[in-house]
């Protein structure tokens, strides 16, 4: 376990002493809310400047949708889309994170520079533990029940939050084991990830529970369904539940949140801090 409230990735040692931002950068062309508009590599530069500027600490970069229902990419086309925008991101001073469940794609982008991976599968694929063992990058183990083609039909638990906590430090053990540090290791619920609106509530409020364990927890909820469902909104207006749903995953503990709008919850962030948040 870490307690040292720092992340490392890479070449980077990232403070946790504040919450901290991951701006998503989707190059796909069917992401739930952004598919389509990053697509080419000018674009998804001009974006992540942007993120980087508005207060982003990680760029994460995904080529593959994982919303309900999503198609499965093929690994060629994955590193195609993901691996000129990282190549291009390489000379900025900021940890690069990519959003894989594929263990080449892992290794690649580790060789092209990438500072983190994010692995919605937890690095379950075969492989995928030893793409990161002689590495030194950060990985983020994500929860999901079932897969992105049918997570959403019929999620069940007994105890969402003790079986997603089981799970992911039985996941952050199988990497201890294998030689990540500790402190290399965040963990995070997968909101949205095979579970109903009752479950993702319930993690975020029981949020607690996982931080225990000593491993900074991320979370993302941004724009997700479960935003629309406590606020309303369609997925094109959820940017105010979104930053609702960033402070309330904070002040349950999270010490990253994953996020499309980068400026506007930097800028709810500080003031939340200001006020003693
Ligand atoms: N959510 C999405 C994708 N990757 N990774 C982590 N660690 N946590 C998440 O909650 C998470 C994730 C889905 O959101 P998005 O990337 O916006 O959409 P899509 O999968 O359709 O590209």
């Amino acid at each position: 376990m870490t307690g040292s409230g720092e992340l490392w990735c890479g070449a980077y040692r990232l403070a946790l002493d504040r919450p901290r931002i991951m701006g998503i950068l989707n190059v796909t062309p069917d992401s739930f809310s952004d598919g389509g508009r990053y697509l080419d590599a000018d674009t998804a530069l001009r974006h992540a400047a942007e993120m980087i500027e508005a207060g982003a600490d990680i760029v994460d970069i995904g080529g593959e949708s994982t919303r309900p229902g999503a198609a499965a990419v093929g690994e060629a086309e994955e590193m195609r889309r993901v691996l000129p925008v990282l190549r291009a991101l390489a000379g900025k001073d900021i940890p690069l994170s990519v959003d894989t469940r594929r263990p080449a794609v892992m290794r690649a982008a580790i060789a092209e520079g990438a500072s983190m991976i994010n692995d919605v599968e937890a690095l379950r694929a075969p492989g995928a533990i030893e793409a990161l063992a002689g590495s030194d990058v950060a990985v983020c183990l994500m929860h999901m029940q079932g897969r992105p083609a049918s997570m959403q039909r019929a999620p069940r638990y007994d105890d969402v939050v003790l079986e997603v906590a089981e799970f992911l430090l039985s996941r952050a053990q199988a990497c201890l084991a294998a030689g990540i540090g500790g402190s290399r290791i965040v963990l995070d619920p997968g909101i949205g990830f095979g579970k109903t609106p009752a479950h993702n509530v319930a993690l975020v409020r029981r949020l607690g529970e996982l931080c225990r364990a000593g491993f900074p927890v991320l979370v993302g909820l941004s724009r997700k369904s479960l935003v629309a469902t406590l606020s309303g909104r369609p997925t094109s207006d959820r940017l105010g539940g979104s930053i609702a749903g960033a402070l309330a995953a904070v002040a349950r503990g999270a010490a990253i949140v994953r996020v499309h709008d980068v400026a506007e919850t930097a800028e709810a962030l500080a003031v939340w801090r200001e006020l003693g948040g």
